[in-house]
This record gives structure tokens, C-alpha cells and sequence, in this order.
């Protein structure tokens, strides 16, 4: 197979089943049992995946108890977040008014523990394996710190990071299905300008040979554990071809030091591919000339229900979704014209164009407004002067450059992943 045919997830992870099934690659961190049930398409049971309506989402971190501070160390006004257990969510009204970029302080966090306080000076990045030449171990890696990383070329990159669970009580509100995960909404989804080096430039540094297949960096978070099982340190494979591609290793976020809460003190940022991919206080990386599996491809990430393979497909790159800047249930005066806004985007590239129902069965199309970015979003328009007081569902449905666009509703699969579907955004108007 073409490498480049690699950077689709879904190819990817086909070759990988069968490179696994012939002996050819390591599934760390799994039995033996647990994979052969994977490639049976048998898939691993949920543990510690609370079903929507219960409460809490989160594991307990492993490792020492939290201190004062919570799972998330920036604050979380209720304004401006929703928390989900060690997870917080942006309120689309409050994103009205700013501008393209997702400030800092109203970007949402996804934490499968809590943020770790790293110190910048002792820091290291670790590249180790059989992909690199002379094979360095974990014990005794090739090393670069922020120093170092700060001195090479750096690249600059507008790009969306989005959790694939982004949307996903939908599923649940919409279509009257169960899943499992973090009840979001529409706000685990923000742009930032994030400046880095590419990782393209610290793999050839380190050595990178023509055997190497997959790298796999590992977050220095506590370990995550679900339903009792220690899975270790957050960490997820990527193909060579797309980590060579565009993916970067970001130090600045909106043009200030990478916080805390966002991976501080590096990160990966894996343009267009879902957030997992995008590893947060990044330590260690395996290159390896042979394929890796982790829990974050085997048990989560998959598409699993009655509209997809028996073993399931590992979530890909992000669907086509659109928001209202407004909050849940706005209330909005009657007699008056009203100027909605809201945003879509697409893993494919540029939005196309973006259109409005407010009456449910209409659909008129909003002005695109503002600048077009490829891994970014697009901000949009629509005036609309409500005929009566009442409730209404208010909807939007984008079309990205590739035709591809929102459908009424998506397949149901058991993690609640890629809820692609339009959303009916609920207002009031008095
Ligand atoms: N080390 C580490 N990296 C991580 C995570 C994590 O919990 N630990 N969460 C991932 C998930 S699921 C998402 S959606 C994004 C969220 O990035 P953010 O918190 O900066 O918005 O980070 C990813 N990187
Ligand atoms: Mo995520």
C-alpha cells in the first residue's frame, strides 16, 4: 500500500488488523486476547463508560490524589464553561462577539485525568525505537529540550482541534439512542494559531529511518485508568506519512506560551484528525518499524454499532458540524430582526456554503463572513425577524469544499463518536 494512502485513518487500520493477525505488529498495552477479540470484531467491553444519562464521565486519575486544584487549572466560569466531570465545555454565546480564534480563556479542555504541572526547564522530548537509527531504547532515548525545540525553524498553523465525541448527546436528545461518554453538546471544538516545530523536522533529527511505519507519543499526564484497569499513559499511533506530513509540535497557542491546561509545556497538533490524535504534555515517542496499537485505537475511537464492520472502524478524521453562537434555550425578543451567527467547519478543508432552517422546513442560505482557513472554521450570518412568540428549533447545515454536508441524522455507534448530524438548536422567543 501507498504510505500516503496511510494518512486515511480507515486504511490505516485496516492494514494494521491484518499486519497484527500475521504476527507483524505489537499491540502494547493489550493482551494478546484483547486484540485477537478487536480482530474478531468481537470488540472489548466498555469499561468505566458510564451510559449518557448517568453521571460523572471520568476515571479516577491514578497516581498521587489531585492537590486543591481540580482536573483543569484555568478557571471555569459557568459563563463561559460547562463542566463535565475532568472535562470542560465552551459555551457557543461565548464565542458571540469574539473573533476568529478561540481565546484561551473560553477554549475547551478535554482531560481523561488532570493537567499536570510540568517544569519547562527539566522537560525533555524522548524519541526512542526500531524505527530510528541505532534503535535507541526508552532508558537511554534521543533527546531535545524547549531550548532546543525553540532554536529550529518554526511553523505557524490556524487549525481546530475537536474531541470525537464532540455532539455526542445528541445521539442520545435527537435520535433517542444510548452511548457512552461525555454528554457534550456542540463546545468541544476550538480554533487556535498555534507556532511550533514541525515533528517532521525533530523525527529527521532524531534519525529517522526508512523502516520506521508508526510513531506514538505518550502524554505525561497520570495514567488513565477505566473500570479498574491501569492503561497506562495517554497515547495514541500515528502513520509515519501523516506525522511527516503536517503535524506539529506546538509550544505557542494564540501567540502566548502553551497553557497549562492545553499541554503545556508541548503538544501535538494533528491537523484535521480527531483530538486524541493531538497529544497533550507530550514526553516520550516510540518510532517503530513496526505497527503499535493502544487502548486509544483498540478500545476507543472505534465506530462500533449495526451500521459498521463487526470490528469496528477506528474514527477517522472530523465530519462536517455547524453552531449557533448562542446559548441553549436563548431567549430572543419577539417583533425584533435578529442577526444569528455561528460557525461550521469540515476535517476536508474549506466550508462551502452554510444554510439556515428557522421554521423547519425552509432552508435559506447565510453570508459567509470573515476569513476562509483550511483547518479552520467558517463564520456565518443569517438575519431572521421571528413571525410570532413561541419556541422554535433553529438549524444550520454546511457543505464543505468536497460537497460533503450535514445529514439529518448519523448510524448509531456505542461510543456516541462523530454526531455529523444538524442540530436543533432550541430558542425562545418573547
Ligand atoms: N496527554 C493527553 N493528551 C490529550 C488528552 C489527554 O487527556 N491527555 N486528551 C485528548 C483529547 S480526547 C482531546 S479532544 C484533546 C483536547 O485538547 P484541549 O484540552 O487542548 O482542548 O486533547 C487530547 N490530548
Ligand atoms: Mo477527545
Amino acid at each position: 500500500m501507498d504510505r500516503d494512502e496511510l494518512t486515511n485513518e480507515g486504511a490505516y487500520d485496516r492494514l494494521r488488523l491484518r499486519q497484527w493477525l500475521r504476527g507483524e505488529a505489537r499491540s502494547d498495552g493489550l493482551s494478546r486476547r484483547d486484540m485477537l477479540r478487536v480482530a474478531a470484531g468481537v470488540g472489548l467491553p466498555l469499561m468505566a463508560s458510564p451510559v449518557l444519562s448517568a453521571t460523572a464521565a471520568s476515571a479516577a486519575p491514578a497516581g498521587p490524589a489531585s492537590t486543591a486544584a481540580g482536573p483543569v487549572l484555568k478557571p471555569l466560569p459557568p459563563e463561559l464553561f460547562q463542566v463535565h466531570g475532568t472535562n470542560a465545555e465552551t459555551r457557543w454565546d461565548a464565542l458571540h462577539g469574539q473573533g476568529y480564534l478561540v481565546p484561551i480563556d473560553r477554549f475547551f479542555v478535554r482531560n481523561h485525568t488532570q493537567t499536570p504541572v510540568l517544569d519547562p526547564v527539566t522537560w525533555r522530548l524522548r524519541l526512542y525505537g526500531t524505527g530510528l537509527a541505532g534503535t535507541p531504547t526508552a532508558e537511554n532515548p534521543v533527546e531535545f529540550d524547549l531550548r532546543q525545540l525553540r532554536a529550529l525553524p518554526a511553523r505557524t498553523l490556524t487549525a481546530f482541534v475537536e474531541c470525537a465525541g464532540n455532539g455526542r448527546s445528541f445521539f442520545t436528545s435527537q435520535q433517542g439512542q444510548q452511548v457512552s461518554g461525555t454528554a457534550w453538546k456542540l463546545g468541544a471544538v476550538g480554533v487556535a494559531r498555534w507556532r511550533g516545530v514541525p515533528l517532521s523536522t525533530v523525527l529527521r533529527l532524531a534519525g529517522l529511518t526508512r523502516a520506521a511505519v508508526d510513531v506514538m507519543p505518550q502524554g505525561l499526564d497520570p495514567d488513565f485508568v477505566s473500570g479498574g484497569v491501569n492503561l497506562g499513559p495517554v497515547r495514541r499511533p500515528l502513520p509515519v506519512a501523516k506525522a511527516l506530513r503536517d503535524v506539529l509540535l506546538a509550544y505557542e497557542m494564540n501567540g502566548e506560551p502553551l497553557p497549562p491546561d492545553h499541554g503545556a509545556p508541548v503538544r501535538l497538533v494533528v491537523p484535521s484528525w480527531i483530538g486524541i490524535s493531538s497529544i497533550k504534555w507530550v514526553g516520550p515517542i516510540e518510532v517503530s518499524a513496526s505497527p503499535l496499537f493502544s487502548p486509544w485505537n483498540t478500545q476507543f475511537y472505534r465506530l462500533i454499532g449495526p451500521d459498521y464492520p463487526a470490528e469496528g472502524t477506528l474514527v477517522g478524521a472530523q465530519v462536517v458540524k455547524s453552531a449557533f453562537e448562542l446559548a441553549w434555550d436563548a431567549s430572543l425578543a419577539a417583533g425584533r430582526r435578529h442577526v444569528l451567527r455561528g460557525r461550521s467547519w469540515s476535517a476536508n478543508g474549506p466550508v462551502r456554503h452554510v444554510e439556515v432552517s428557522t421554521d423547519g422546513s425552509s432552508w435559506r442560505r447565510a453570508r459567509l463572513v470573515g476569513r476562509t482557513v483550511d483547518q479552520g472554521w467558517q463564520q456565518w450570518e443569517i438575519s431572521w425577524k421571528p413571525p410570532a412568540s413561541g419556541t422554535y428549533a433553529l438549524r444550520a447545515r454546511a457543505t464543505d469544499v468536497t460537497g460533503a454536508t450535514q445529514p439529518d441524522t448519523v448510524p448509531h455507534n456505542t461510543q456516541g463518536y462523530l454526531f455529523g448530524a444538524v442540530v436543533r438548536h432550541p430558542v425562545t422567543v418573547a
